[in-house]
C-alpha cells in the first residue's frame, strides 16, 4: 500500500505533533465548558481519537456520517445526505465539529447549516487538512492541523476508493492509480 503514494506530505511524527498541539489548545478554549465532540465518519474516525487523547478536560463524544450523492471518486457532489446522525441532542451544547479534510467546502457547509437548527450553544469546526485553493464554499474553521496543497491525499483516515485509511502518514496517491 505505501508503494502506492508517491510523496509523503506530512509524516507521522509532524502529525502526532500537531494534533497534540490542537488537543492543547481545544483543552484550554473550552476549559470549564462542557464539550461536546462531533466527529464525521467516517475519515476523521483516526482524527478523533488520537485528538481526544490530547484533551484533558472532561468531554463526550458522538458520532454523523454523511454522504455526497454523484461527483466520482475523488470529487464530492455537494449534494449532502444524512445516513447516520447523532445518538444525543446537542441543544445547549458546546459542539465541535471534527472532520479529516475541508476540499470545497460543500460537505462542512452543509453540516453545520443542519446543526445550528439543532441550536447548539456553540458551533466550531477542527479539521486536520485545509485543501483551501480548492474552496467553493466559505467555511469557518477555527481549529486547522494542515493547510495543504490541491492533490488528492490518503491515509490517518483518509480513504480512495475505501482503502489507504490505515496508513499512518498523510501522502499523495500517484495519480496513476486513480480515475478522477
Ligand atoms: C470527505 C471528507 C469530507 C469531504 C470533503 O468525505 O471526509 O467530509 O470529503 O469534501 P468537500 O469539502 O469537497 O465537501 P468522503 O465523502 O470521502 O467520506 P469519508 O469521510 O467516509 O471518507
Ligand atoms: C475528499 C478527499 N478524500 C481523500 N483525499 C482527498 O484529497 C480528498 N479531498 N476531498
Amino acid at each position: 500500500m505505501k508503494d502506492d503514494v508517491g510523496e509523503i506530505l506530512i509524516t507521522e511524527e509532524e502529525l502526532q505533533t500537531r494534533v497534540a498541539e490542537l488537543g492543547q489548545e481545544i483543552s484550554a478554549d473550552y476549559q470549564d465548558k462542557d464539550l461536546r465532540l462531533v466527529c464525521i465518519l467516517r475519515g476523521a474516525v483516526i482524527f478523533l481519537s488520537d485528538l481526544i487523547r490530547h484533551i484533558t478536560i472532561p468531554h463526550e463524544i458522538d458520532f454523523m456520517a454523511v454522504s455526497s450523492y454523484g461527483g466520482t471518486r475523488t470529487e464530492s457532489s455537494g449534494v449532502v445526505r444524512i445516513l447516520m446522525d447523532l445518538t444525543t441532542s446537542i441543544e445547549g451544547r458546546n459542539v465541535l465539529i471534527v472532520e479529516d479534510i475541508v476540499d470545497t467546502g460543500l460537505t462542512l457547509s452543509y453540516i453545520i447549516d443542519n446543526l445550528k437548527t439543532r441550536h447548539p450553544a456553540s458551533l466550531r469546526v477542527c479539521v486536520l487538512l485545509d485543501k483551501r485553493e480548492r474552496r467553493e464554499v466559505d467555511v469557518p474553521l477555527d481549529y486547522v492541523g494542515f493547510v495543504i496543497p490541491d492533490k488528492f491525499v490518503v491515509g490517518y483516515g483518509l480513504d480512495y476508493d475505501e482503502k489507504y485509511r490505515n496508513l499512518p502518514f498523510v501522502g499523495v496517491l500517484k495519480p496513476e492509480l486513480y480515475v478522477g
